[in-house]
């Protein structure tokens, strides 16, 4: 019989995946392959390619004890092509085969890629989420406007998480208005649970170091999971000691303290480590068991069955121009501060900084600190778009472009976003330590030692008065604005232009 190729993506690391599903042990090739284009096609951090390396080798492990013959190609590897199509034909050569069967990547690029391929390519659905983006576009269908929320709800009603009959449990489907307290220092706060790299790892952590040595980002300390067994553990990890405070200090930015009560296992779910029923189960469990309140577990669920199934549903359904989506027309070049340039401003710094040592940061610094800080200055957001997809350990584009084009840079023209995630920097004030040592002061509005996000905050809602002007949830803070004496304003604006000439000219911000 004609051998089969199964193709295994490195964010496609489980067992139950539909083309090994698909596949036959005693007939069908495995084929993994670590190739250089995958890691430079956007410059990613050095962690998150020695996370995806790693895992990839331990899967090739735990599928060939499972009984299946893998072809695993090396980046060391002398005959090795340098991308996914080149490993495919370079295999189906060697093996006299004709046809692949793949599961759908969750990338339009290399969805095109597989198409293009001189093979018979099936590209399976990806059927490791709870929705599907078909499930997602009968729901759209006939909606004027596609909210996160009624996605959500619906989600709770088809997988019963969190329902009392057809009512959200607790009564109210929402507890984020619990979720926005300052955290307290916490010395004695567990983090998430490190593993110490085994031999496969360090062997992974000097390949990275030799031919990703320019990338931006720290390789070590690496501490993350490398296996599904080791990502079950920490997410148990998260589930006894954190998870009842998620709730309350999921906003939360500390500090010294990077992780706050975040879970950080959302790498390894989106490598397929994890599966999201699996912890969504757990979660629902802790909260049935009375040892963690409905707040975090609701937040928590929301954000794995709601947000997340949603930005794929949105990623699938508006297709491969989306990530070059611009609508506010933002053109200027990212500024040097995101790759580690030096910068005044203590929160932009201290995130920055954290993104360089872990691949990581959470949602809120994501969105309220570097993700505000590029569209208040009107940043492009292609740019933008492709720094998070390179920096993070979890950005994979189905999730990172709906959540950086849509949420973050409302370059989608609204269609995640009713309005946009700006703020002065009054809420980064009141959500972090950050502002007390910041070389800027919080609460100066203008002149030279003004926050810049308190100038930059104005300016961007001035330059696009015309789209968001007539936005009712807008209304007060144009009103806001309006009241302020004439002059004032001026003083605003120029003294915002500055901070932009300063930026573009590559002075210190
Ligand atoms: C991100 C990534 C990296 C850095 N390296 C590899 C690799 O060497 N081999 C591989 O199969 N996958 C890799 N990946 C993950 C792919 O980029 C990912 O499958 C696509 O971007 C679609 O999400
Ligand atoms: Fe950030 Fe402004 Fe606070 Fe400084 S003062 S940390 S720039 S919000």
């Amino acid at each position: 019989m004609v051998r089969r190729l199964i193709l295994v993506l490195g964010d496609q690391l489980s067992h139950d995946l539909s083309a090994l599903r698909a596949g036959d042990p005693a007939r069908d090739l495995v084929v993994m392959a670590e190739v250089t284009e995958e890691g430079i096609y956007v410059r990613h951090h050095p962690k998150k390619i020695a996370l995806i390396l790693s895992a990839m080798r331990h899967f090739a492990d735990e599928l060939r004890a499972a009984g299946w013959e893998v072809a695993y190609t090396r980046l060391d590897d002398p005959q090795a092509a340098r991308s996914i199509t080149g490993e495919l034909l370079r295999r189906a050569g060697a093996h006299g085969a004709t046809e692949v069967i793949a599961t759908q990547p969750g990338e339009w690029r290399l969805i095109a890629a597989l198409d293009a391929a001189p093979l018979r390519v099936t590209q399976l659905p990806d059927d490791r989420f709870l929705s599907s983006p078909e499930a997602f576009n009968a729901w759209a269908e006939g909606r004027r406007e596609l909210r996160m929320e009624y996605f959500y709800r619906e989600m709770r009603r088809k997988t019963g998480l969190m329902m009392e009959g057809d009512k959200p449990a607790g009564g109210k489907w929402n507890y984020d208005h619990d979720n926005r307290k300052p955290a307290p220092r916490d010395l004695l706060r567990a983090g998430p649970l490190r593993f110490a790299p085994d031999t496969i790892t360090e062997e992974v952590l000097d390949l990275v170091a030799a031919r990703f040595a320019g990338h931006f980002g720290c390789l070590r300390p690496f501490w993350f999971a490398v296996t599904a067994a080791e990502a079950r553990r920490a997410f148990d990890h998260f589930a006894t000691h954190l998870l009842p405070g998620f709730g309350d200090y999921q906003d939360a930015m500390l500090t010294g303290d990077r992780f706050v009560h975040h879970s950080v296992i959302s790498m390894y779910l989106n490598i397929g480590l994890l599966h999201p029923g699996d912890i969504c189960a757990r979660v629902v469990t802790e909260w049935q068991a009375g040892r963690v309140p409905i707040n975090a577990a609701e937040g928590y669920v929301r954000q794995v069955i709601g947000w997340r199934e949603y930005l794929r549903g949105i990623y699938f359904r508006e297709g491969p121009g989306y990530v070059r989506r611009n609508a506010l027309g933002h053109r200027r070049a990212l500024p040097a501060v995101f790759w580690g340039g030096e910068t005044r401003m203590n929160c932009v710094a201290q995130t920055v900084g954290q993104t360089r040592e872990e691949a990581y940061a959470h949602h809120i610094q994501r969105l309220m600190v570097t993700g505000n800080f590029a569209l208040l200055a009107g940043v492009d957001p292609a740019q933008v778009h492709e720094w998070y997809l390179a920096v993070y350990a979890d950005a994979f584009e189905w999730v990172e472009a709906p959540n950086v084009i849509g949420m973050s840079q409302v370059a989608d023209g609204g269609i995640v976003a009713s309005k946009p995630y700006v703020s002065s920097g009054n809420y980064i004030a009141k959500m972090s330590d950050y502002c007390g040592a910041c070389a800027y002061s919080v609460t100066q509005k203008t002149g030279e030692g003004a926050c810049p996000f308190n100038l930059l905050y104005w300016d961007f809602l001035h330059r696009h008065r015309d789209r968001f002007g007539r936005n009712p949830r807008m209304g007060p803070v144009y009103r806001t604005w309006d009241r302020m004496a004439a002059d004032r304003r001026e003083t605003v604006l120029r003294d915002a232009a500055q901070v932009l000439a300063r930026l573009d000219s590559g002075a210190v911000v």
